[in-house]
């Protein structure tokens, strides 16, 4: 998708702190982090939601959540325990539609989130 911000950082165009790469997926920084640890995990391939993604290739949410996994034990908080977000719709706060699973930790976490 040409106006997608994050497309933009899977081809290179915006750049990124990359933290991880795989076959069909990116990992980079958050530029606005909540917690010591905070990285978004992106599929290369436009989906708007993980609702659309489950639906259109469940094998690359899955590619996804083991991404998301190994950034926590890269980042050391794999132990300690992290979250994982999926913010779906504006009311949940989603405000990039280009899929994305937040990866938190190295801080405690509140429950429930606000
Ligand atoms: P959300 O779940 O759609 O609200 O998350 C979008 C995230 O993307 C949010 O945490 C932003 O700080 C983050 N982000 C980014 O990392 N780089 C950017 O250029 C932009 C947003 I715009």
């Amino acid at each position: 998708m040409t106006d997608c911000l994050f497309c933009k950082i899977v081809s290179g165009e915006v750049p990124a702190k990359v933290v991880r790469e795989s076959a069909r997926t990116v990992a980079f920084r958050d530029i606005n982090p909540q917690a010591p640890t905070h990285v978004l995990v992106i599929p290369r391939e436009h989906h708007s939601t993980v609702a659309e993604l489950a639906a259109a290739d469940a094998d690359v949410l899955a590619e996804v959540l083991r991404e998301a996994h190994q950034v926590a034990v890269d980042e050391g908080i794999a132990e300690s325990g992290y979250r994982v977000v999926f913010n779906t719709g504006p009311q949940a706060g989603q405000t990039v539609f280009h899929v994305h699973a937040h990866v938190l930790g190295g801080r405690g976490l509140n429950w429930p989130p606000g």
